[in-house]
């Protein structure tokens, strides 16, 4: 295995002094799904993990349509003139099914896709929501060490994927649309609850005034709920992506943020949590698949389904039953 960690080294030290090829192919790594990809990416994560943590993370939600990637190509512009290095992720669940992903083409972040300074990475295709988030993850990792100081994840809002994402950032952004009035857009009062900053966007033209109208609303509503982080009442602002004339304002809200957490250290603590979770997640994942590769339990498990199934036996026995055959199977070995 000695040319694997060789030229994992190798790899990893391109990747730490950002060299853009060394990093697409480090996540290439990072996002196989082969077998045999496996132990080389634990291993270049090892490498990558200490040089990672030095960006601020930042997930940024929305209904398909709100503008998000239009938003954060006006974002990531400023940025860059302000001396940042910008990384652009996202998680999509949906991409398994629809074949493609909310990233996939570029076109509304053109410019930003063009600049060195710039890392555009697409969701990882094809896989369920835990494994989607498992790359990205990691992938973020990878862009730290490559001396991205701002990673911006985006999401799609229908579902999951936000908790997801927030529990993967520091800052959570919530973008609307203007005119949801009390529904909150079909968006559960759960994500809102997500959200560290909301902002309407397309106050312009003729939706201008609605989205003013909305700001207001949304202010009444969120004082009614619990404000996620502590010292931090969640600020409502409209704003344009397209004209793009609110970004300083904003990331001056993004900064204003951080330095509320400075105290006490918050955004480091939040990452620490973050991290313990993500340990027992990936055991808890590796455990399932591990019990679902073991023999003796691919032999009993299809009788025990359809035993449930039918209101024969308990979900809380059948469970039991197979956990017993694989932890004697486990023990056999
Ligand atoms: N009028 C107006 N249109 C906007 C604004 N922001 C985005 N749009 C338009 O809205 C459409 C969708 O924008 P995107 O940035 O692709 O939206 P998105 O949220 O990334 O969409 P998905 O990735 O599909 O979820 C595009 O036609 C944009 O030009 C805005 O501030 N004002
Ligand atoms: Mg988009």
């Amino acid at each position: 295995m000695s040319g694997v960690n060789a030229s994992n080294t190798e790899l990893a030290a391109k990747v730490l002094q950002g060299d853009r090829r060394a990093l697409a192919r480090a996540i290439t790594l990072i996002e196989s799904n082969r077998q045999q990809d496996r132990e080389p990416a634990r291993l270049l994560l090892e490498e990558l993990v200490p040089h990672s943590g030095k960006s601020m993370r930042v997930g940024i939600s929305g209904v398909p349509g709100v503008g998000k990637s239009t938003f954060i190509e006006g974002l990531g512009n400023h940025l860059i003139e302000k001396g940042h290095k910008v990384a652009v992720l996202a998680v999509d669940p949906s991409s398994a099914v629809s074949g493609g992903s909310i990233l996939g083409d570029k076109t509304r972040m053109e410019k930003l896709s063009q600049r060195e300074e710039a890392f555009i990475r697409p969701s990882p295709a094809g896989k369920p929501l835990g494994g989607v988030a498992r790359r990205t993850r990691e992938t973020m990792l990878a862009v730290e060490a490559a001396g991205f100081d701002v990673v911006l994840v985006e999401t799609v809002g229908v579902g999951q994927s936000e908790t997801t994402v927030s529990r993967m950032t520091d800052m959570f952004i919530l973008m609307l649309l203007p005119g949801g009035g009390d529904e909150l857009q079909g968006i559960k009062r759960g994500i809102v609850e997500l959200a560290d900053l909301i902002l309407v966007n397309k106050a312009d033209g003729a939706l201008e005034l609605t989205a003013e109208q909305s700001v207001t609303d949304y202010r009444k509503a969120l004082g009614f709920m619990h404000p996620r982080a502590t010292n931090w009442e969640v600020p409502v602002e409209a704003c344009s992506s397209l004209k793009g004339d609110q970004t300083e304002h904003i990331w001056e809200i993004v900064e204003r943020y951080r330095e509320s957490r400075k105290a006490g250290d918050l955004i480091a603590k939040t990452r620490s949590e973050q991290a313990r979770a993500w340990l027992w997640n990936e055991v808890r994942s590796r455990l399932v698949e591990k019990l679902q590769a073991d023999p003796a339990v691919s032999a009993r498990v299809n009788e025990l389904e359809e035993a449930v199934m039918n209101n024969q036996l308990s979900p809380t026995s059948a469970a039991e039953e197979l956990m017993q055959t694989f932890l004697e199977s486990a023990a056999e070995e």
